[in-house]
């Protein structure tokens, strides 16, 4: 909000103001942040004595100094109470970022509710329920005695199997350990609920099955690795934009060659260079020019492959790698299964379906055997390119040293064609030329929000794991708690899901309008009247108003960090504490005793009906802080955590440790650099299989025939500028102004040809549905080829992505095809955008 404040000044910081450790609560990266507060009437002045920064500041400072923070880092917030100041600025002690701020975690403060500056006043401050034809204010008692007494009556009639659950798995912002475990504890431990889905995907599963079945966990390296790589391969991603300052500090200098001298130290001997990077997206993403940029063409092999055709190319570096003999034999040999177990073995841990085997390196070689020839013919690229691919991977350097190779992937192949084996041959590549487990190397998730899961046993879903939203579309279940995501927004099918939820969901309120809201009994038999016709009653939980909620019987109110203390891991394992330095908004509570709440409400109505075994299970949710929830869960259940406190974490700071803990030794908390360093991984006997991933084409149903029918790829994501389904950011001007619509990336031939104009609104439609977006012209874009943001308020890009998923319900949201016609010329709010070109020249 703040650059239409016209802030002349900000207030200096005072040497006496209260700092806390922050971590971003947004992407993965976890940057290590400090927030400032201090009471409402005081500042801070120039000289050193009397500012945080210890600096004079009654002299110029050097442009790139720390003693500085911009409009967006400031706000005045509530603090037990009492109005204060805020200042949310970059750690320049913090390992991960280096004091660098992004475009989104820089604006963590303007970010925040303030009544004083009117920001963010969109936040939930109550529970509200559905009365009187629309949705009211109530007590947290009132709203939580509904939902325990429609939840247990729903049990009572259809199972647990009538309770859908949908609910984040992951740290930072809507997630953390505490709520992770909070929630995890009601629905995997208090009960058994099946009808489960992830806030990102249609049911309770890995997106990342692949690697994990072979026995490699997806977060095994550490960020010092892409400074340290010879090579990095950067699969699916879009690191500038989505990872950004783990991309601007730690991929940029090896790029640049300025981690040289770390390379020198951490491998004496071997010949080092400024690294290379292979960029394998179809799309010419502002990461491939800002690497050209950086380390000149030269060392940047962009490989612009047809969409979905991941899977050949890897197949074909692996055979050519093998067949040069670039191959870590001894690696192979001492940490993967050994040959003569692998031809007879058709090995699926948790059950992977038959056709995908797990194997030993020779037998996964042949299944995958694909020439360059065929890889041409198939992924589009060129014969040259693939080689050379080849040779940054694994041609040995210099002295015979083998190469330093990470593979970090993302978006682009887990919600990409053949999610499970295009994962799994990613890591084929990474373990046939030892790169697991090594510096410099990696095969790696660049990762989404920040994790920070702690549950009990996900074992009673299955796998696979239901489909959530078809069994919702089928019209199954009585009773739906939605924890932090917006399904409206950010599903497969939306816009079918969209329609039935609004049908089932709308039978419950009319329901509801017939009883009078103090007669609870009336009330909840009226409710299950509609629910026995198909009905459906809905929970959100939730910060602001979402575009599910609207669909919602009640809403319940929580915190965020920052507003409760908060752990989480980054994508390195780095786990932080972020502590509370302000109060949440007006009743909000943090997710874990909201769960908490829930489950005292549970046990109380249980008893009530004489279900006193039931009501039993409820029971070991009398936690009064968040920290209760983080002693109850993290700290008896994770690896090491028996060796992490609240207390330890505040004194290990911004930079934590990685986990596993491993022990507390001289008041620290020791962690875990890399994991797999010993050679052994997550595998019975510790040798990590090989994956048979022959290519089968487009694999999840309807998608083949989708293509064919329509003209248009529909690709999708993310923008550096917004923050997921903008919930925040549909609130903040900054943001707003630069796109009040979802853009859509377009050839500019293609829009000529459909008569449509920078900014003007199109219509993107196929036989799932549709929506429409800001058409954006885009020099770089193949012909036919368009990239929408995902998610966005006005416009959701998965009401055309179709309901098909791969056979562990992994959707594909990336390959999706439709039709593009204009809708309306370009109106005052975009004639105002600017449609110049994202890439920075040189
Ligand atoms: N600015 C910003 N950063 C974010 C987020 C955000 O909302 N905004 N969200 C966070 C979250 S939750 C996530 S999961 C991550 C996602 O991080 P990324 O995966 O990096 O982001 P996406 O834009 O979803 O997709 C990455 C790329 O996949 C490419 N792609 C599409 N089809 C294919 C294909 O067939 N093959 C290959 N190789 N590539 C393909 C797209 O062109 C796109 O450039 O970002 C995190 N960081
Ligand atoms: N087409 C297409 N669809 C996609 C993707 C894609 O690439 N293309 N990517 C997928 C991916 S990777 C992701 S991660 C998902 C994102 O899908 P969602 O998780 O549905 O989207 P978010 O924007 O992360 O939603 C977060 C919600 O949580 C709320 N919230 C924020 N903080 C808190 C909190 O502390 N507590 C509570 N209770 N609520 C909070 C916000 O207001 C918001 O409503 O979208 C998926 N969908
Ligand atoms: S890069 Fe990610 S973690 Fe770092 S400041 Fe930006 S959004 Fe936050
Ligand atoms: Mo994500």
């Amino acid at each position: 909000m703040t650059h239409k404040r016209q802030t002349d000044r900000l207030p200096i910081v005072p040497a006496d103001a209260k700092e806390h450790n922050v971590t971003c609560h947004y992407c993965i990266v976890g940057c290590g942040y400090k927030a400032y507060t201090w009471p409402i009437n005081k500042q801070g002045g120039f000289d050193a004595k009397s500012n945080k920064f210890g600096i004079d500041l009654s002299k110029q400072q050097a442009a790139e100094t720390a003693a500085w923070y911009s409009p967006s880092m400031y706000n005045v917030v509530k603090q037990n109470g009492q109005d204060v100041q805020l200042v949310i600025k970059p750690d320049v002690n913090c390992v991960v970022n280096s004091g660098l701020g992004s475009i989104r975690g820089a604006r963590m403060a303007e970010n925040h509710t303030s009544q004083q500056r009117g920001t963010q006043l969109q936040r939930l401050t109550d529970p509200m329920v559905w009365r009187y034809g629309s949705m009211q204010p109530t007590s947290w008692d009132d709203a939580l005695d509904l939902v325990s007494r429609v939840t247990s009556a729903v049990i009572n009639e259809q199972g647990e199997d009538g309770l859908f659950v949908s609910m984040f798995d992951h740290g930072g912002s809507a997630g953390g350990y505490e709520n992770t475990w909070g929630t995890g504890k009601l629905y995997f431990g208090a009960m058994k609920i099946k009808n489960v889905r992830i806030h990102n995907r249609p049911a309770y599963n890995s997106e990342v099955h692949g690697t994990r079945d072979m026995g490699v966990g997806e977060l095994n390296n550490c960020y010092e690795d892409a400074e340290l790589a010879d090579t990095i391969v950067a699969i699916g991603t879009n690191p500038l934009e989505t990872q950004t300052n783990y991309f601007l500090n730690h991929w940029v200098p090896n790029l640049r060659g300025t981690s040289l001298d770390k390379k020198k130290k951490e491998f004496p001997g071997e010949a080092v260079e400024a690294g290379r990077i292979i960029i394998i997206d179809p799309r010419r993403t502002v990461t491939v020019a800002a690497c050209e940029a950086e380390a000149g063409k030269d060392k940047v092999l962009h490989l612009a492959l047809e969409p979905g055709t991941d899977l050949v190319l890897f197949n074909a570096l692996l055979t050519y790698i093998a067949d040069k003999g670039w191959i870590d034999k001894a690696f192979i040999a001492a940490s993967t299964l050994a040959a003569e177990q692998g031809a007879a073995l058709i090995s699926r841990p948790g059950g992977a379906p038959t056709d995908q085997p797990l194997t030993d390196f020779a037998a996964a070689l042949a299944a995958n055997r694909t020439s360059i020839a065929d890889a041409v013919r198939i992924t589009g690229l060129n014969g040259e390119d693939i080689v050379k691919a080849a040779q940054w991977i694994a041609e040995p350097k210099s002295g015979n040293k083998r190469r330093r190779t990470m593979f970090g992937y993302e978006k682009g192949i887990i919600w990409g064609n053949d999610n499970y084996r295009t994962n799994g041959a990613i890591v084929n590549l990474a373990l046939a030329t030892g790169n697991v487990g090594r510096p410099g190397g990696g095969a790696v998730r660049l990762g989404g929000h920040q994790e920070g899961y702690s549950r009990p046993s996900d074992a009673h879903v299955g796998r696979p794991a239901a489909y959530v939203d078809k069994l919702l579309i089928e019209g199954r279940g009585g009773v739906h708690h939605i924890w932090a995501c917006d399904h409206y927004k950010t599903t497969l099918n939306a816009l079918k899901l969209k329609q039935i939820y609004k049908r089932r969901t709308d039978m419950v309120k009319d329901a509801m309008n017939t009883v009078p809201w103090g007669d609870r009994k009336a009330m909840v038999d009226a409710i299950m009247v509609a629910v026995r016709q198909g009905g459906l009653f809905s929970v959100d939980i939730d910060i602001v108003p979402t575009q599910i909620g609207q669909a919602s019987h009640v809403w319940l109110p929580a915190a965020v960090s920052g507003e409760m203390n908060l752990t989480s891991m980054n994508g390195e394992r780095r786990m932080r504490l972020t502590e509370r330095y302000m109060d949440p908004p007006g009743n909000a509570l943090p997710d874990c005793l909201i769960a908490a709440r829930l489950a005292n409400n549970m046990e109380r109505v249980l008893r009530e009906q004489g279900k006193a075994a039931y009501a039993d299970q409820f029971k070991g949710f009398d936690w009064k802080t968040e920290e209760d929830a983080f002693k109850d869960g993290y700290a008896k259940h994770e690896k090491g955590g028996e060796h992490v406190s609240y207390a330890r974490l505040k004194a290990m700071g911004n930079n934590g440790f990685q986990e596993p803990a491993t022990a507390f030794a001289d008041q620290k908390i020791v962690g875990t650099k890399r994991l797999y360093t010993d050679g052994k991984f997550s595998t019975k006997d510790g040798k990590a299989f090989f994956m048979a991933t022959p290519w089968r084409g487009l694999q999840a149903p309807g998608k083949a025939e989708q293509k064919a029918k329509y003209k248009f790829l529909v690709n999708n994501g993310r923008t550096n500028l917004v923050w997921q389904n903008a919930f925040m950011d549909q609130y903040n001007d900054f943001v707003m102004d630069r796109m009040p619509y979802p853009f859509i990336e377009m050839n500019p031939e293609d829009m000529k040809a459909l008569n449509v104009a920078a900014g003007d609104i199109v219509e993107i439609f196929n036989d799932s549905g549709s929506t429409q977006a800001m058409a954006q012209p885009t020099p770089s874009a193949k012909r036919n080829q368009t990239f929408m943001l995902f998610a966005f308020p006005t416009g959701v890009q998965g009401n055309v992505v179709n309901a098909g998923v791969n056979e562990l319900i992994i959707p594909n949201y990336k390959q999706t095809w439709a039709d593009i016609r204009k809708i309306a010329s370009a109106s005052e709010t975009t004639k105002r955008v600017s449609f110049k070109s994202p890439e920075y020249k040189t």
